[in-house]
């Protein structure tokens, strides 16, 4: 009662109280193992033994060899890379700096948008913790790590039930001579819809100082007015603005002139007007023909100033020919990823990139074995992840017809097993393409894209073609998102949306013809630390506030998760995933130098009540917990 007094008198709640006696005494912290932890831990196991893992079919624990993680001289001084020179010269330095290079330079996006592509972005951060260090200490010449931001943050909280700001603060601790970069979605940030003005920028803010340097801007529709608020708070940090333009289309077909390359140079114009440091191009999808690279780069670098950032997925297999072009075009920044997590839906492959550009001089300055010794890691790491491959083997030339980004391909095709439509995955993908033609092609990237592919799934599951929609579509229950996308809380598509379509789907409502970010109300963050202060009992940081400003359902889920079962971000990904063999043993380090050690004894049979009773051994003693079985 003492303590519930304490954390709920109003001073306590404002902060206004003084912690000189907690600050000096840390030992204060310093608790036991408690008994609860371990048994919260085996609870979790437990149940991922008998239900196995969402989203995963329920398997034995595969084998896994143990990653390989190059041997590095540690006491060897870390390199400074372009960290110190944004730090020392500031954002016009840099830009400088990378203005200058004769070289082409390269972001790495392994530990981002690579495995949002391949793997449905589930990558768990004890996995890039591990190979942090040596990556800072073998790859100091990049020009950046894409590391944050688009769907990881999302599914930090809502798959991999862990903290995405732990990932951030913790890899900047580990890795602090080269940029980190992450993709903001302009005014939908890390999310899925338009968020208020207030918001965005308080995102930018603390993501800058938790330790993002670049942050890649874009909007879903194209749409610049989308875009002003993030540009605008980022350059007021004194970090990178890289605002960019989505490509979608192509160039070189007289057929698709809606987006040709006049387009983009006028976007690009607008964009180095509003104040972006780089221009980023962002082919989502890897529609960039090679040729087209080659004349939309070079036409662009007459048009700006700005460093130019081009970004591909390598799906139809044309990737680093692309590259080639774009280089050729003068291009100052490519994405690639290492060679075991490159190619298909990920970017080109960083090592293929290297030797394709021998005898040239703007072959990148990074050393070619560290690049070959990191991708070992990363192809024993990706094994833990099988069950999220999309099954694509070989390159699809196809994405040029239906056009969906690499990030979308492999969260979709989960999205359609999840209702029921996992045989049907061509049908689903043809009828994305038709449903783009439907609402007046559009650029299709997050969170666009996954209207397109709400529209697409709810189509098929109820066998619509487009006459339906027009002709039926007063009595037809619209996606939220597709109803939201018509009423203009995405901004508006170049060219306007198509009007006989938007009446159908909006019933009579009428549209918004502004940005909605000037109508949302502005999010009042003391209200919502009092609210989370109430739902959690104690004080809240500055990140949780903001997380469950964006995400208040997701965010307190995890909470809730984590209330269950502790802190599991702390298991190996192998338990995480799959849980424990009979007989097996393994090592939980629960903070630094306190390890939990686990055995599996038995798995009892289900009992009258449908639950199992799971038999450990948890430091030497043994231990059940009882979990329900729902299978
Ligand atoms: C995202 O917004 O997450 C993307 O990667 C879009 O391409
Ligand atoms: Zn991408």
């Amino acid at each position: 009662p003492f303590l519930e007094n304490v954390v709920k008198h109003e001073k306590f709640r404002n902060g206004e109280y003084d912690t000189s006696f907690i600050d000096t005494t840390p030992e204060l912290f310093i608790f036991p193992v408690s008994k609860d932890r371990g048994t919260k831990m085996l609870n979790y196991i437990g149940t991922v033994i008998v239900n196995g893992f969402p989203g995963i079919e329920k398997k034995k624990r595969p084998v896994f060899v143990k990653p390989r993680i190059p041997t590095v001289k540690f006491d060897l001084p870390l390199q400074d890379g372009t960290k110190q020179i944004l730090d020392k010269y500031g954002a016009d330095g840099l830009v400088q700096w990378v203005k200058d290079q004769k070289q082409v330079l390269l972001t790495d996006t392994t530990f981002r948008d690579a495995h949002q592509s391949l793997l449905a972005t589930r990558m768990r951060t004890t996995d890039i913790m591990h190979i942090a260090e040596p990556t800072a200490k073998l790859l100091p010449d990049l020009f950046s790590f894409e590391m944050w931001g688009g769907a990881t943050f999302d599914v930090a909280y809502r798959f991999l039930k862990e903290d995405p700001w732990d990932r951030l603060l913790t890899l900047r601790e580990n890795i602090p001579n080269v940029l980190f970069q992450m993709l903001i979605r302009g005014a939908n940030a890390v999310g899925y819809k338009n968020y208020p003005d207030n918001l965005i920028r308080e995102f930018v803010n603390q993501s800058a100082a938790a330790g993002i340097d670049v942050f890649r801007i874009f909007d879903s529709l194209n749409w610049v007015k989308g875009m002003e608020v993030a540009i605008d708070a980022v350059r007021q940090t004194g970090k990178i603005a890289e605002a960019s333009i989505c490509y979608t289309g192509d160039i070189l077909d007289p057929t698709r002139a809606k987006y040709n390359l006049e387009y983009y140079k006028n976007l690009a114009k607008e964009l180095e007007q509003q104040g972006a440091h780089i221009l980023g191009i962002k082919d989502m999808a890897g529609l960039l023909k090679p040729e087209a690279a080659y004349r939309l780069v070079s036409e662009l670098k007459e048009a700006i100033e700005i460093p130019i950032h081009l970004h591909t997925h390598d799906t139809s297999g044309n990737g680093i020919f692309t590259y080639a072009r774009a280089i050729d075009g003068g291009v100052d920044i490519v994405d690639t990823a290492l060679s075991t997590m490159a190619g298909l839906t990920s970017q080109p492959s960083a090592n293929s990139l290297y030797y394709a550009l021998q005898g040239t001089d703007r072959r990148p300055k990074v050393n070619i074995e560290a690049l070959e010794k990191l991708s070992y890691y990363w192809e024993d790491v990706r094994k833990y992840y099988q069950d999220f491959e999309s099954g694509m083997m070989s390159p699809h030339s196809e994405i040029y017809q239906h056009e969906m980004p690499g990030g979308q391909y492999s969260n979709l095709q989960q999205q359609a097993k999840a209702v029921g439509l996992g045989e049907q995955w061509e049908e689903v993908k043809e009828m994305y393409a038709r449903v783009n033609n439907l609402f007046g092609d559009l650029v299709k990237v997050t969170p666009s894209s996954k209207v397109v592919g709400d529209m697409a799934l709810f189509m098929v599951q109820n066998e619509l073609t487009e006459d339906d929609v027009l002709l039926k579509g007063h009595t037809l229950d619209f996606p939220d998102s597709v109803v939201e996308l018509f009423e203009g809380y995405l901004g508006q598509p170049y060219g306007g949306f198509p009007e006989e379509l938007q009446k159908v789907i909006l019933k009579g409502k009428k549209p918004l013809e502004v940005r909605p970010g000037e109508l949302l109300e502005q999010v009042d963050f003391s209200k919502l630390q009092s609210e989370l202060f109430d739902e959690l009992g104690r004080q809240v940081t500055t990140h949780e506030i903001i997380s469950y400003a964006l995400y208040p359902k997701v965010f307190m889920e995890y909470r809730k998760t984590i209330e269950l079962y502790g802190k599991i971000s702390m298991l190996d990904t192998p338990t995480f995933l799959y849980g424990m063999r009979l007989g097996e043993e393994i090592e939980i380090e629960i903070e630094t130098g306190k390890t939990l050690i686990v055995k599996l004894v038995s798995i009892g049979q289900p009992q009258a009540d449908g639950t199992r009773v799971v038999y450990f051994e948890l430091n030497g003693q043994p231990r059940e917990v009882v979990i329900k079985d729902e299978s």
